[in-house]
């Protein structure tokens, strides 16, 4: 038995956690970021073992997996400990916080073949993502000539919005492009397969100062709380918004918009993808259609069902057509794919999931946004 442990329990370690548990794998126990927090997390999720520090998991036996959904800092120490003990990885992203710090991990999940290093895209596991890659692979809707869409989100509009997220030390230098546009950017890829050649990136903060509440809030739960009454006033350096124009490796042209700032976009990842014989659209919002555009007859809504769908994508569908799957599906069926890895055992198969070298790619585009987006000029990959 493969045994997991999460470490991380703001929004989305709890979300791991669920997920491992509904393909069956055992999760022995969680860390937050006091004994404390690991008490009440554990407790709440009926875990066995609430762990008091990163070296009590490394120094557990019987932990085989680390899922690691702490702010962006620590995912390369954690993740080094982690493959150094013999343990898989599954870390979410951005993988580090820089391209040095990730080519750091490739290199080291390079040197231990027989451990898995993933990162949680998760977004590409949406049974009708994996489709249209299908059928963009299979060269169903021609040569690629434009990508399109973006991530918008809501949730930091306000001054009062307050997370680790906009904080640089913790989250990096970039925090759109680097928390939702790496989504994109990994997404789109994987559908198309073309490789980005070149891009030129505008960023810009229209908040520049933010109160930070005195007590730590879990991300998204500002919403919900009223604005805090004891605060300190921050000045912020990272991007709220961003748009990248991007030259791919057949010639095709993509652009993407990102903006944690636009009122009524809740989670809102969509794109377009626009082949010389018809054209791809979906959103994670709304992630059980697929709209088919067509010149020389009617435009289709593919309604995700498994029985008409590629065997492929077939396999990511737990469910008949019309019963509908998303956000934690989606993460359950990441898991399905690096758990069915492990337990298969044959390390030298195809990896079916976002590996550290995926990760350091997503890392490289953001460091080359930044870069653009300074020097106020196109910039090669
Ligand atoms: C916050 O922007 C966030 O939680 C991202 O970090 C996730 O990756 C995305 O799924 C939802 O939004």
């Amino acid at each position: 038995m493969t045994n997991a442990v999460v470490v991380g329990t703001g929004f989305i370690g709890p979300v791991h956690v669920e997920a491992l548990r509904r393909i069956g794998v055992h999760v022995r126990g969680v860390l937050g970021s006091s004994p404390e927090k690991s008490q009440q997390a554990a407790q709440s999720m009926n875990l066995e073992v609430a762990y008091p520090n990163y070296q009590a998991i490394i120094d557990d036996p019987e932990v085989h997996a680390i899922h690691i959904t702490t702010p962006n800092d620590t995912h390369l120490s954690m993740s080094k400990q982690a493959l150094l003990a013999g343990k898989h990885v599954i870390c979410e992203k951005p993988l580090a916080m820089n391209a040095a710090e990730t080519a750091e991990l490739v290199e080291l999940a390079k040197a231990h073949p027989n451990l898995v290093g993933a990162v949680n895209y998760n977004k590409r596991f949406y049974p009708l993502v994996q489709h249209a890659r299908d059928m963009v692979r299979s060269g169903e809707i021609g040569e690629v000539r434009l990508t399109r869409g973006g991530y918008l989100q809501d949730w930091l509009l306000y001054d009062t919005d307050w997370n680790w997220r906009l904080v640089p030390e913790q989250g990096g230098s970039t925090r759109a492009i680097g928390d939702i546009g790496t989504h994109w950017m990994d997404l789109v890829g994987f559908i198309t397969g073309l490789q980005i050649t070149e891009l030129l990136a505008d960023l810009h903060t229209f908040i520049p100062v933010r109160r930070k509440p005195k007590q730590a809030l879990a991300t998204f739960a500002g919403k919900e709380a009223a604005a805090a009454a004891e605060y300190d006033e921050i000045h912020i350096n990272t991007e709220d918004v961003g748009a990248v124009l991007f030259h791919y490796s057949n010639g095709a042209r993509g652009t993407m918009n990102v903006s944690q700032v636009t009122a009524g976009r809740k989670n809102f990842c969509n794109f377009e993808i626009v082949g010389s014989e018809a054209t791809l659209a979906w959103d994670v919002e709304n992630p059980n259609h697929l709209w088919i555009g067509r010149r020389d007859r009617p435009n289709e809504v593919l309604i995700k069902d498994p029985s008409l769908m590629s065997a492929n994508a077939r396999y990511y569908n737990s469910y008949p057509g019309g019963h509908t799957e998303g956000f934690d599906d989606s993460f359950k069926q990441l898991y399905r794919a690096v758990y069915d890895y492990i337990h298969a055992g044959n390390y030298s198969a195809p990896k079916p999931y976002p590996t550290f070298e995926d990760g350091h790619q997503e890392v490289i585009l953001c460091d080359r946004i930044v870069e653009s987006h300074q020097q106020r000029g196109w910039v090669r990959v």
